[in-house]
C-alpha cells in the first residue's frame, strides 16, 4: 500500500471551469456522463492529466469531442491533453446495488444515495478527486424515483427528470445525489438579510412523524450561526435526507446533507433524551460546515481538522448555549477521555494534523475531531473572546472560496492579534496527551504554583517539545470563598512558576478550570483537598472533577488493595446530591463514575497490569455502596424528578429524567427491579422505557419486558438497535460473548447495516469485562465478524478494529490471545487497505 505524505503536496495541474453530470439511474447499471471544462493551472508544476477512478466501467472518453486515448494507471486514468483549455467528456457505468461499502453512489432500502467524503467521488466518475479542486456543478438526474435531489438549487423538474445547479464552487467530496420515493417534512427560515430559505427533511414513508425535532434544530442552528458567527445561509434551499445505511453520522454535502437516520429521526416514543441531544448537535454540526468546510474547505486531507476541529468546536458552543454549559463541558470531556485519550496513548496516536496516511478514512478520529476542537478552544482562551471573533471574521473574509490550511487558520490569528503562534502550532503536529504536574508553595503571603509539563513518546515521535498550555486557575479561601477569580496562566516552558501575592491565609487552588487544556493533570493532592473542592469549588467543571477524582481513587484503591469504597467520597457525593440548587443533569453526572476501560488505562499508566475482573468487581462494589449509602436519598431523588405533563427533550426535562434514571439504576440493586418494572409498565417515552429495561436486565430480571420490547418495536430499526445493544451491555462478563453470538443469529442481525453491526459489535467491544474475559471468546468473535465484514464494508470494519488498540495494556495471556486475533485478521486474503492499515498500526 502507498503512503501519502503531507510534505509531498503539489497542486493539481488543471483548473476546472465547470462540471456537468448526467445520471441515468438503474440499480445495477447506472450511467454517469460527465462534461468537464479544464484549463492548465499556471501555479502547478506537475502537468500530468490524471483522473481518479475506482470500480468504474469506462464506456467512452473524449477530449474536445474526439475519442481520447486513456491509459489505466494505479487509482485512475491518464491521458495526453492540450496545453490549452479543453473539454473532457466521459461515460461510465457503475453498480449502486452491489456497492455495500457505502462509498460513492449506493442503494439503501431502494433509494439511491451518495457518500463522497473523503474519496468516494472517484467511484462515481473519473475526476480529480481531491479537495483543492473546486468547481461549480450542474447535475441532471434521470430516474423513475419520485424525488431526485442534488446539491444547490433546482433548475427544472418533471416526471423522471431533474436538473440541479450549485453555484458555489465545491470539491467533489461535497457532491451528493439522492433519488427515492421519499416524503418531505418542510419548513422555512428567513435569513438575517431577509431571504427566505426552503428547508426539507426527506424520509422514507413512515418516518415523517420523526422530523419535527430535527427541523427545529436546523432552524436553531441557522439562527445561532448568524447571531454568534455572523454566517448567513447562501442558497434558496436546504435539504436533509435520512438514510438507514450510512457509515458515518452525517455528511455536510452542499445544500443536501445526508444523515444516518439515527442522527436525524426522533420522536419521544422511539428516541432517548441522549438521542435528541445528539441529533441537535449533529444537525448543527453539518449545518455549520456550510461555512467551516464548504465555503472554506481543506487544501488536502491532512488539513481535515481545519474543518472538523473548528466545526466540532462550534457545535459544542451551540449545545452549551442552548442547554447547560457546565453539563455540556463535562460531557465533552467525558467523551474526550473516553475516546481520544486512549487513542493518543496507544499505537494509533497521531497528531491533530497527521503527516502521513494510507487510507484517509482511518483518520476521521477522535484526535482530529475532538482534540481538534480542544485546540480551537485553547486558542480562544489564549487570545480572548473578542480577538477570537475578530480573527474568525478575518478567516471568513480572507479565505472564502479557498481550500485552506492550518497555516492559513493560524495566520489570521497572528495577523489580527499580533501574537506569535509558532509554539502553539505544536498542538497540531505533536501527538500524545501532555501531563501537567503541579506543586504548591506558600510563605505566609505569596502562594506559588510550580507547573511542569511532559509528553510521553508516541509512534514516530520520540522527542516532545513544550507546548503552550492555558491553565485556568482560581483560588479559594479555606471557607470556600473565591479569593481570586479565574485567571489564565500560560505555561510555555517545561517548568514554570506562577506567584500570587498578598494572601494572608494559604489559598486553595482550583486548577485547570473548565478543563482549559486537553492534558492529564497530576496534582498530588489528598482526599481532604478533593472533598473540599467537591463541596466548594466555584467552577462547576472542577467541582464535578473533584468528585470524579475521589471516585477514581476509591476505585483504584479497591482494585489494587481490596479497600472498601471511600467514605469521604460517598459523604461528599451525598451532600452534592442533596443540594437541589444544583441542576438535575449536573447531579446525575456527579452520580456517575469512571468507566472500566478508563480505570484500565489509569492502571496501565501507573505501571500496573489491569485485571478486567478486578476492575469490574470494584466498579460494581462502588455502585452497590452508593445504593446502600443513599438508601433514603435515592427514592427522594427519583420521586422529585418525575415529570407530569407531556414529554419534552429540553435540558430541564432531560436533566430530571437523567437524575431519576440514575437513581433508579441504584435502587434496582436493592429492590430486585420492582420500581424499574413499574416504570417500564407506565413509560410513555423511550428515555424512561429503555432506562427501565436496562435496570431490569442489570438486576437479572426483565425477561418478559425484553420480549415485549421486541414485540412492540420489531418494525423500527433504530429502536431495535437499542434492543440489540442493551442485551450485550447488560450481560454478565462471562456471558457477553455468548449473548452477542446468539444475537448475530437473530434474523434481524444484518451486518450490511452499519448501525446494526455497531449496535452489536460495538456493544461487545465496549463491555470491558466481557470483551476482555479471560476465555478470549469475545476477542475471537469480534475478529471473526471483522473478517466477514471487511470485504463488504472496509470503512466500518477498519474503524471497529480500534477495539484492539489497547491490547498491550493487558497480561501476557490476554496479549497473546488478542495478538493472535490481530494476526488472523492481518493474514486474511485480500484484506482491504483500510483494515490493513489499522491492523498494522495497532500491532506496531
Ligand atoms: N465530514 C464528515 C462528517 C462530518 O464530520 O460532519
Ligand atoms: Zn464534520
Amino acid at each position: 500500500p502507498t503512503t501519502i505524505f503531507l510534505k509531498d503536496y503539489t497542486p493539481f495541474g488543471f483548473i476546472i471551469d465547470g462540471v456537468e453530470l448526467t445520471f441515468r439511474l438503474a440499480p445495477k447499471a447506472t450511467r454517469v456522463l460527465s462534461r468537464i471544462k479544464f484549463r492548465p493551472n499556471p501555479d502547478a508544476t506537475d502537468k500530468r492529466f490524471f483522473l481518479h477512478g475506482e470500480s468504474l466501467t469506462l464506456i467512452s472518453a473524449a477530449i474536445d469531442g474526439k475519442s481520447a486515448d486513456v491509459r489505466d494507471v494505479d487509482g485512475g486514468i491518464e491521458a495526453d491533453v492540450p496545453d490549452a483549455p479543453f473539454v473532457w467528456e466521459a461515460e461510465v457505468e457503475i453498480n449502486p446495488q452491489d456497492n455495500t461499502a457505502l462509498e460513492g453512489l449506493y442503494m439503501s432500502n431502494g433509494m439511491y444515495c451518495t457518500q463522497c467524503e473523503a474519496e468516494g467521488f472517484r467511484k462515481i466518475t473519473y475526476y480529480p478527486d481531491r479537495p483543492d479542486v473546486m468547481a461549480a456543478f450542474e447535475v441532471t438526474i434521470e430516474g423513475n424515483e419520485k424525488v431526485l435531489l442534488s446539491n444547490g438549487n433546482p433548475l427544472s423538474q418533471s416526471q423522471g427528470f431533474a436538473k440541479w445547479q450549485d453555484p458555489w464552487p465545491k470539491p467533489a467530496y461535497l457532491f451528493a445525489l439522492v433519488a427515492g420515493d421519499l416524503l418531505n417534512h418542510p419548513g422555512t427560515f428567513t435569513t438575517k438579510s431577509g431571504r427566505q430559505v426552503d428547508l426539507n427533511i426527506w424520509v422514507r414513508p413512515g418516518d415523517e412523524n420523526k422530523c419535527a425535532f430535527g427541523m427545529q434544530a436546523l432552524k436553531d442552528s441557522m439562527k445561532w450561526d448568524e447571531d454568534v458567527y455572523g454566517r448567513e445561509y447562501d442558497l434558496d434551499l436546504f435539504n436533509i435526507v435520512a438514510v438507514d445505511d450510512f457509515n458515518m453520522g452525517a455528511m455536510e454535502n452542499k445544500g443536501l446533507n445526508v444523515f444516518n437516520s439515527s442522527c436525524v429521526l426522533a420522536s419521544p416514543e422511539t428516541s432517548t433524551d441522549g438521542n435528541f441531544e445528539r441529533i441537535e448537535a449533529i444537525i448543527a454540526h453539518e449545518y455549520f460546515h456550510n461555512w467551516t468546510g464548504n465555503r472554506i474547505t481543506c487544501r488536502d486531507w491532512f488539513q481535515l481538522c481545519l474543518k472538523e476541529g473548528l466545526t466540532v468546536y462550534r457545535d459544542q458552543q451551540f449545545t452549551a448555549d442552548l442547554r447547560s454549559a457546565p453539563v455540556a463541558r463535562i460531557s465533552n470531556v467525558l467523551a474526550l477521555r473516553g475516546r481520544q485519550f486512549p487513542e493518543d496513548q496507544g499505537p494509533l496516536s497521531h497528531p491533530v494534523r497527521p503527516e502521513s496516511f494510507q487510507e484517509i478514512n482511518n483518520f476521521y478520529t477522535a484526535t482530529v475531531y475532538e482534540k481538534g476542537a480542544e485546540v480551537i478552544g485553547m486558542l480562544k482562551t489564549l487570545v480572548g473572546d473578542a480577538a477570537y471573533s475578530k480573527a474568525v471574521d478575518l478567516y471568513f473574509d480572507r479565505h472564502d472560496g479557498d481550500a485552506a490550511t492550518i497555516e492559513d487558520w493560524l495566520q489570521v490569528f497572528e495577523d489580527s492579534t499580533g501574537r506569535d503562534l509558532g509554539q502553539f502550532k505544536r498542538w497540531y503536529s505533536q501527538s500524545g496527551t501532555p501531563r501537567l504536574t503541579v506543586r504548591e508553595d506558600y510563605d505566609g503571603d505569596t502562594f506559588t504554583l510550580h507547573l511542569s509539563q511532559s509528553t510521553a513518546p508516541t509512534p514516530g515521535q520520540d522527542e516532545k517539545l513544550p507546548q503552550v498550555i492555558p491553565v485556568a486557575v482560581g483560588l479559594l479561601s479555606p471557607n470556600g470563598d473565591e479569593v481570586m477569580a479565574t485567571q489564565i496562566l500560560e505555561l510555555t516552558e517545561a517548568e514554570q512558576s506562577f506567584r500570587f501575592e498578598g494572601h494572608a491565609t494559604r489559598p486553595i487552588p482550583s486548577i485547570l478550570r473548565d478543563f482549559s487544556a486537553p492534558v492529564i493533570l497530576e496534582q498530588g493532592i489528598d482526599k481532604t483537598r478533593r472533598a473540599f473542592l467537591l463541596a466548594h469549588d466555584t467552577d462547576p467543571f472542577n467541582r464535578w472533577e473533584a468528585g470524579r477524582m475521589l471516585a477514581r481513587e476509591s476505585l483504584l484503591a479497591s482494585i489494587t488493595t481490596g479497600a472498601a469504597p471511600d467514605a469521604a467520597y460517598l459523604d461528599g457525593l451525598g451532600a452534592v446530591l442533596r443540594d437541589d440548587t444544583l441542576d438535575a443533569a449536573y447531579r446525575a453526572l456527579m452520580l456517575g463514575q469512571p468507566t472500566q476501560s478508563e480505570l484500565a488505562g489509569l492502571l496501565h499508566e501507573a505501571g500496573i497490569t489491569p485485571d478486567p475482573e478486578a476492575i469490574h468487581t470494584a466498579s460494581e462494589d462502588l455502585r452497590n455502596a452508593k445504593a446502600a449509602a443513599f438508601g433514603d436519598l435515592l427514592p427522594v431523588l427519583y420521586q422529585d424528578n418525575q415529570i407530569d405533563g407531556p414529554y419534552s427533550p429540553d435540558a430541564d426535562g432531560s436533566g430530571k429524567r437523567s437524575l431519576a434514571n440514575a437513581a433508579l439504576s441504584l435502587i434496582s440493586r436493592t429492590d430486585g427491579g420492582a420500581l424499574a418494572a413499574e416504570q417500564y409498565a407506565k413509560a410513555d417515552n423511550m428515555t424512561l422505557q429503555l432506562a427501565a429495561l436496562s435496570c431490569l436486565l442489570d438486576a437479572g430480571a426483565g425477561k418478559e419486558q425484553l420480549a415485549a420490547f421486541e414485540q412492540q418495536w420489531h418494525d423500527d430499526r433504530l429502536v431495535m438497535d437499542k434492543w440489540f445493544s442493551l442485551q450485550i451491555m447488560q450481560a454478565k462478563p462471562d456471558q457477553v460473548a455468548e449473548v452477542t453470538k446468539r444475537l448475530t443469529q437473530h434474523p434481524d442481525f444484518d451486518m450490511k447495516n452499519p448501525n446494526r453491526f455497531r449496535a452489536v459489535m460495538g456493544a461487545l467491544s465496549m463491555h470491558h469485562a466481557g470483551f476482555h474475559h479471560k476465555n478470549g471468546a469475545a476477542y475471537a468473535l469480534l475478529a471473526e465478524w471483522l473478517i466477514k465484514l471487511d470485504p463488504v464494508n472496509p470503512q466500518t470494519t477498519a474503524r471497529m478494529c480500534s477495539a484492539f488498540q489497547t491490547w498491550k495494556r493487558y497480561d501476557p495471556a490476554r496479549q497473546t490471545m488478542m495478538s493472535a486475533e490481530l494476526d488472523r485478521i492481518a493474514n486474511t486474503k485480500d484484506l482491504s487497505r483500510d483494515t490493513n492499515e489499522m491492523i498494522t498500526r495497532i500491532r506496531s
